[in-house]
């Protein structure tokens, strides 16, 4: 049976038409989109109805390919939400979590309202820009949204909705909004009544692999197909990458590795505790009652806007010509915590780069390959800080790291991991928020038992690449100089 999923990342957005038979699994790409935000004045917005289109555009590519998928899903990052109201129209355009107005509201309802207690009724890491923080911001500076909205849906669930006329939450996306209680499963009443957001906005989150409806007959009598039963997959994207890790031992660490870096081990019941919480650790739910016991770490971004920067300067340069002259620079010669504060923000990324080593008293990276080579050291070198407290967190002891996503195109990364954390690393697949998506389809259609089952036959289709660790006592001796310069550094944690 085929299932098309839909993934939207940062930069692109991506429909996969996946087929699933006895030999196993394939995925093919029928589209393939830009996903930019857009700055209109002072705020930045997602481009949501562009977004409606696209999807349209791959349903009907889809159909030219002759083919008939069995169900579709939509997947994004976590956070980001659109409101309706009372005629279930869309009000205003989404704004993007990395709008500045979010800044500064996270430390306020923390002061007012303590880390413990919003932790222990939500299980959910700090980062300033959570739904919690950004609905904050809406009501606090009296934005006109608020009154008017009927229904609160976070990004798939609008996608979903303007296919399907149905408006409803689904449970991973709903815990990253650090205002569902995954122990209650509710949406936090008390939480909301502190920021004054009624709980009328919000639906029950249904599970991952629910049926939610069918694509609208004006859709499908306008695309000439028939209806596509469409269900709520584990819409937040890394809910759905980590169903996609091809592990065979129920013990494993992952790493989910694009724009952000997403790093953990998955759990049955959420680990709200006061390591975690003093570690700054997430409990978001996952497909088929799982969690996900991780950590945000700032990722592939700050490389990304490095090269945004370069090209905007007319000084653009290949992806690969980049990891070669990274290569070739000298090792370890600036460092930094990529989760510092200073790195969230879009734009003068290198500048920013250049200014934490100067303040810590290193040498500052002056050309490309040396910029490139201090973020991606300084990646695999967080990597093992926050795989050693997964191990602390959690209570188990991993022999290799999982790693799914686009970024383990760069090999660079998947090897300096290995080396930096002294354990092999497997690398594969990398579109595992898609794969993950088809898979809670096939869950839902009966083909797969569950995400175990699943997890075999995604094993059997995709390459793995093994990387095994190298430069053993350079990388220890780093790590040392990494420990002492980070713990003094301002980052989320
Ligand atoms: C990764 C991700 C992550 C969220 C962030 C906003 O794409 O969904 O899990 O924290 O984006």
């Amino acid at each position: 049976m085929s299932v098309l999923a839909y993934d939207l990342g940062a930069g692109s957005g991506r429909a996969l038409l996946g087929h699933l038979d006895d030999r196993g699994i394939t995925a093919t790409e029928v589209h393939r989109f830009k996903n930019e935000p857009v700055k209109a004045g002072e705020r930045m917005h997602w481009d949501i109805l562009r977004l409606h289109h696209e999807v349209l555009q791959g349903l009907h590519l889809v159909k030219q390919q002759g083919e008939q998928p069995g169900s579709l899903g939509i997947d994004s990052w976590g956070v980001d939400f659109g409101l309706l109201g009372h005629n279930g129209e869309l009000l205003g355009n989404p704004y993007h979590y990395r709008d500045g107005q979010f800044n500064g509201m996270m430390e306020q309802i923390r002061n007012e309202l303590t880390s413990q207690r919003i932790f222990e009724r939500t299980g959910i890491q700090f980062l300033s820009f959570n739904t919690l923080y950004q609905l904050a911001t809406l009501q606090r500076n009296g934005s006109p949204l608020l009154g008017a909205a009927d229904r609160f849906l976070m990004i798939p669930d609008l996608l979903r909705y303007f296919l399907t006329g149905e408006a409803v939450n689904e449970f991973t996306n709903a815990t990253t909004t650090q205002l569902y209680n995954p122990v209650s499963g509710q949406w936090d009443g008390e939480l909301l009544a502190h920021i004054g957001v009624s709980d009328q906005l919000f639906g029950e989150a249904v599970m991952p692999g629910t049926r939610v409806g069918q694509l609208r007959s004006s859709i499908s009598g306008e695309l000439g197909i028939s209806s596509i039963p469409v269900i709520a997959v584990a819409e937040h994207d890394t809910g759905s990458a980590v169903v996609a890790v091809p592990a065979t031992d129920r013990s494993f660490a992952y790493l989910s590795c694009g724009t952000w870096s997403l790093m953990g081990t998955e759990i049955d019941h959420p680990a709200i505790t006061s390591e975690s919480l003093a570690l700054n650790f997430t409990n978001e739910g996952g497909a088929g009652g799982t969690f996900r016991l991780l950590k945000n770490i700032m990722g592939l971004w700050i490389l990304q806007e490095s090269m945004r920067e370069w090209e905007r300067q007319g000084k653009g340069i290949s992806y690969a010509e980049l990891l070669k002259q990274a290569e070739a620079a000298p090792p370890f010669a600036s460092l930094f915590d990529p989760d510092d504060d200073l790195f969230m923000p879009a734009g003068d990324m290198t500048i920013r780069i250049r200014q934490y080593c100067r303040d810590t008293g290193q040498q500052e990276p002056q050309d490309q390959g040396a910029i490139a080579r201090s973020i991606l050291e300084s990646l695999a070198l967080k990597y093992r800080r926050v795989l050693e407290w997964t191990e602390q967190l959690s209570g188990q002891s991993f022999n290799g790291l999982h790693m799914v996503g686009g970024g383990i195109q760069n090999q660079l990364l998947c090897q300096w991991t290995a080396s930096s954390i002294g354990r092999p690393v497997w690398a594969g697949p990398a579109e595992g928020s898609a794969i993950g998506n088809m898979a809670v389809q096939w869950i839902a259609s009966g083909a797969f038992k569950d995400i175990w089952e699943a997890r075999r036959v995604i094993r059997d289709s995709f390459p793995v690449t093994e990387y095994e660790p190298k430069d053993r006592s350079i990388w220890e001796e780093a790590y040392g100089r990494f420990l002492r310069l980070t713990d003094s550094s301002k980052s989320q944690a």
